[in-house]
């Protein structure tokens, strides 16, 4: 990042994955730290809001598990049936993108029995007497033609959620990728406010705990050196590679695009666009990756990079509260580099002389650790090489909100915010022009759900893939029937931004009006050469610039 500051590169805004969701709860909590992952054993009823944990959070699951065991409910919201769906008690399914409207329901509800938690809220939260007001719209019936539930599901989930203790909500980042994503993360982390479950040990809102590693280590000695940190260079959405690489508004224009870390041409919306705008011959392309990937068959320079085998790094975390240190196994293999040494070496080659572009990977592990942060107590850089990883020093039961403490401007949970536009959360859906609804009428999610990638990584690995299976597009029963499809056909899934052939599985794991398939299938690998985010738009959503991947609407015919 320093040596491309330091060229005056444009910016890249990285909000594909997490700053959506994060914006909703900043909004309602002001942070997002609130139960740490092995406490939710102490829960007695659990929402997995728009999350799939046996799938994407693997380490979270068997704490799941001990929590079921100890005589939680486990509950999932998800329009799909994943394999997290599956296992569980109780498995809501709403229509995509609505629950804005769901979690406001589930309000209106809370107050009409008057469960509700009236000291917590006098004491700890602002703005009750409007957000009482603004539910008064989101009644079951009115909610249940939203989401698609019947009004019992929903007078039901309020009721359990509310009479269960402890009560926690799990969420990550499922539902950010809709338009109206943030506000969706917003409207849900209000509920353990509104009913007290953070009083509870166990009971809250689980999210994030990069705040604790952002808090605790020394951040200040490898961000920019303040000179570059103030240039002004524009930045660049990284939903909108596509659109930036082909327009002819963008001026200056883009002339030359490095990826590293990333395989946009799998995993970003609008593939076609964006394999337009690498097929540029006046782009220069600069991949440095493991593999050739998709991404990489476009570049005029590919530079091999080294593997976590082959490099120093210092690995903190989104979901869990432990550092890691990451020691090189074997010296790089052939040329492979690290990101970094690839950079200095491109300094050098440069005539650069600042000596901030020629800071070693271990220096910089070194200083990210020293820090006088009690978090870090007994965590040093030769600690971590004994342990390999530790947990961060945290006090004995971190319980954030049981008397207020949040880190919104007043202090308290913002259920009304006079700052935010709209003031509360509300269900905005998108609006479609008829003809395309005529033309593209189902709802398409293109999920992580295969087992063994990661996002695109993987997705060139022979056994993998066939471990993997063949990739099927998941249809209900009565949208096949219509369409004269039965299992196992051959479809060709299409819209005005591109076409995608897969197989049909018809299925009761959408609902009607819905289809989903993969994500991270490499397009150069499939039938036609296109996958998921052929299909996916570069809309961004309604806080946090992230993108409304999951808000694609479709047509399938069988070929
Ligand atoms: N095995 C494996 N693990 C991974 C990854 C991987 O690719 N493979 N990727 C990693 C990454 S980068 C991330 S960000 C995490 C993500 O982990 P999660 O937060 O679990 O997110 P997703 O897997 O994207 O989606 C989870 C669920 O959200 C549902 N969903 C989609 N739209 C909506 C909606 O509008 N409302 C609701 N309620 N639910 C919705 C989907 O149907 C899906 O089942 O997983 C990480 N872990
Ligand atoms: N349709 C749809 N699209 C999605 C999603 C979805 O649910 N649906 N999920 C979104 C989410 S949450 C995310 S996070 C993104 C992820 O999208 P990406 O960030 O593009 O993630 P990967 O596909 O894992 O690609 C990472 C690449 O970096 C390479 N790599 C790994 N380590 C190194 C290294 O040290 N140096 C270098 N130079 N390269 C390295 C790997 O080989 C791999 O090719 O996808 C998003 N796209
Ligand atoms: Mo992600």
């Amino acid at each position: 990042m320093v040596f491309f500051a330091h060229i005056g590169a444009s910016q890249l805004e990285r909000t594909i994955c997490g700053d959506t969701a994060v914006e909703g709860v900043l909004a309602t909590n002001g942070q997002t730290t609130g139960i740490l992952p092995e406490d939710c054993v102490h829960s007695r009823f659990i929402i997995l809001w728009g999350t799939n944990p046996v799938t994407s959070n693997q380490h979270l699951w068997p704490y799941i598990q001990k929590a079921k065991s100890n005589g939680a409910t486990i509950v999932v919201v998800d329009p799909f049936k994943s394999a997290t769906a599956e296992k569980v008690d109780w498995h809501i399914q709403p229509s995509p993108g609505t629950d804005t409207a769901l979690a406001l329901g589930l309000m209106h509800v809370i107050f009409k029995e008057n469960l509700q938690d009236q000291d917590y809220i006098d004491r700890y939260t602002v703005g009750v007497e409007e957000l009482k007001k603004h539910v008064q719209a989101y009644d079951p019936e009115a909610v249940a033609q939203i989401t698609g539930l019947e009004a019992e599901t929903i007078i039901s989930l309020a009721k359990s959620y509310a009479q269960s203790s402890p009560a926690l909500i799990r969420v990550l980042i499922g539902m950010e990728h809709q338009v109206n994503g943030a506000s969706a993360f917003r409207a849900v982390a209000m509920l353990p406010a509104l009913t007290g479950a953070w009083r509870q040990f166990g009971g809250g809102l689980m999210h994030m705990t990069y705040e604790l590693f952002g808090a605790s280590l020394n951040w200040e000695s490898i961000t920019l050196p303040a000179a570059l940190a103030n240039q002004q260079t524009r930045s660049i959405n990284m939903i909108e590679l596509g659109k930036a690489l082909t327009s002819k508004d963008l001026s200056p224009g883009i002339d030359a695009l490095f990826v590293f870390n990333s395989n946009p041409a799998v995993t970003t919306p609008n593939q076609n666009l964006i394999l337009k705008g690498l097929e540029r011959e006046d782009l220069l392309t600069i991949v440095s990756e493991h593999f050739i990937t998709d991404t990489a068959r476009y570049a005029d320079y590919v530079f091999p990079a080294t593997s976590v085998l082959e490099n120093w790094d210092i690995l903190d975390s989104w979901g869990s509260t432990y550092i890691n240190i990451n020691e090189p196994a074997i010296e790089p293999l052939g040329e492979s580099k690290t990101n970094s040494e690839l950079f200095r070496l491109l300094a050098k080659e440069m005539g650069f002389t600042e000596s901030y572009l020629y800071e070693s990977d271990i220096d910089i592990v070194k200083k990210t650790l020293q820090s006088d942060h009690e978090y870090l107590k007994g965590i040093t850089f030769e600690s971590l090489r004994k342990t390999g990883g530790q947990r961060l020093n945290l006090p004995e039961k971190w319980m954030p909100h049981v008397t207020g403490n949040f880190k919104t401007k007043t202090k308290k949970c913002h259920f009304y915010d006079e700052d935010i536009e709209p003031n509360l959360p509300t269900y905005i859906p998108r609006e479609y022009n008829e003809a395309d609804m005529e033309k593209y009428p189902l709802h398409l999610l293109t999920l992580k759900t295969p087992k063994y990638l990661l996002n695109s990584s993987h997705g060139n690995v022979d056994h993998i893939l066939e471990k993997e299976g063949q990739p099927y597009v998941e249809i209900h029963p009565k949208d096949a029937a219509i369409r004269n499809i039965a299992d196992g056909d051959e479809l060709k899934i299409f819209n005005q931004r591109g076409r995608v052939f897969m197989t049909a599985s018809i299925s009761h794991k959408v609902t009607r009006g819905v289809v989903c398939m993969p994500q991270g299938y490499w397009p150069s690998l499939l039938k036609g050469g296109s996958s998921a985010n052929a299909l996916t738009d570069h809309l961004l959503t309604d806080m946090g610039r992230g993108g409304a991947i999951q808000e694609a609407k479709v047509e399938i015919l069988k070929v």
